[in-house]
C-alpha cells in the first residue's frame, strides 16, 4: 500500500472481512450488527428520505463508527438488474438514524447495501432490499465492453476478473480524445471502484492498487472475485469539479 497518498486504505483493507474475496451485502445481519431500514418501500418518481439504523450486539443504533475514505457510511443504491446506481453518503441525526433523499425515477426492485466499520471492530456490508412501486421494466445487463462513455468521457476498462486471484484491473480516463490527467481526488482517492455480482448483488471489495498513485489518465486496482459470473463495475471520479460514473459489465470464468 502507498500509505502516505492513501492513509485511509491500509486500515480499510486490513480490518475489512471481506479482504481476500469473500462476497459480502448479502445478509442484512451479520456478527452481531443490523442494517435495520425504516424505509422499505418508494413510489417511482416521487422523491423521499430513505432512513435506516444499525444496530449493535446489544441491539441498541450504533453511531461510533469510523470514517473510512472520510465517511462513515457509504451508502451503495442498485437496481437488481444492475442497470443502475448510486453511491451516497447518509447523515446521522445524532441519535442513530440515518438519512439520505432518494429520487428513483424508475419502479423496480432495488438492492441498498451499507458499507460500515464500526470504532473498534472490522469493516462490514450488510444489504437489504427496496421495492419501488409503479411499472416495472426490467433491464438486461449491458453486454461485456471495454470502453464506458459518461457525459463526454470515454473510461477504458484494462485487466480480467479471474476467480479467486487479486487480479490488477486500471481503468483509463480520456476525454475528447485525450487522456485526462488532472483527475480530482474523490473521498481520497483518484477513483473509487464498487463491483457487484449480477444474480445475487454479491458486493466485493475493490482495493487501490499499491503502485504510485498520479491523477489519470490510469486509475488502478485490485479486484479479487469469488467465483465465476457476470459482474457490473462502478467507478467514481472526480473532473473539472464533477463526480461521474464509469459502468462496465465484464465476465469471470
Ligand atoms: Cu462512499
Amino acid at each position: 500500500m502507498n500509505e502516505s497518498t492513501h492513509a485511509g486504505h491500509h486500515a480499510h483493507t486490513a480490518a475489512h472481512r471481506g479482504h481476500g474475496g469473500a462476497p459480502e451485502g448479502l445478509q442484512i445481519t451479520e456478527d452481531g450488527y443490523t442494517f435495520a431500514p425504516e424505509t422499505a418501500r418508494l413510489t417511482a418518481g416521487a422523491a423521499a428520505d430513505y432512513r435506516f439504523r444499525i444496530l449493535g450486539p446489544d441491539g441498541a443504533a450504533v453511531t461510533a463508527l469510523a470514517e473510512v475514505h472520510g465517511k462513515k457510511i457509504h451508502l451503495i443504491v442498485v437496481r437488481r438488474d444492475l442497470t443502475a446506481f448510486w453511491h451516497l453518503h447518509p447523515v446521522e441525526d445524532g441519535a442513530g438514524t440515518w438519512t439520505v433523499p432518494l429520487d428513483l425515477a424508475e419502479a423496480g426492485e432495488y438492492r441498498v447495501l451499507v458499507d460500515f466499520q464500526p470504532e473498534g471492530a472490522a469493516g462490514l456490508t450488510l444489504g437489504a432490499d427496496l421495492a419501488v412501486a409503479g411499472d416495472y421494466r426490467p433491464r438486461p445487463v449491458p453486454e461485456p465492453a471495454a470502453v464506458s462513455a459518461v457525459d463526454g468521457y470515454e473510461v477504458v476498462l484494462d485487466g480480467e476478473l479471474v476467480p479467486g486471484q487479486a487480479n490488477r484491473i486500471a481503468l483509463a480516463v480520456h476525454r475528447n480524445g485525450e487522456p485526462v490527467t488532472d483527475l480530482q481526488p474523490y473521498l481520497g482517492a483518484y477513483g473509487h471502484l464498487v463491483a457487484l455480482r449480477l444474480g445475487d448483488l454479491a458486493y466485493l471489495h475493490v482495493h487501490p492498487d499499491g503502485g504510485a498513485t498520479r491523477p489519470g489518465p490510469e486509475i488502478a486496482f485490485h479486484a479479487a472475485v469469488p467465483g465465476p459470473g457476470t459482474y457490473r463495475l462502478f467507478l467514481d471520479f472526480k473532473h473539472a469539479g464533477e463526480v461521474r460514473t464509469a459502468q462496465f459489465t465484464a465476465t469471470a470464468s
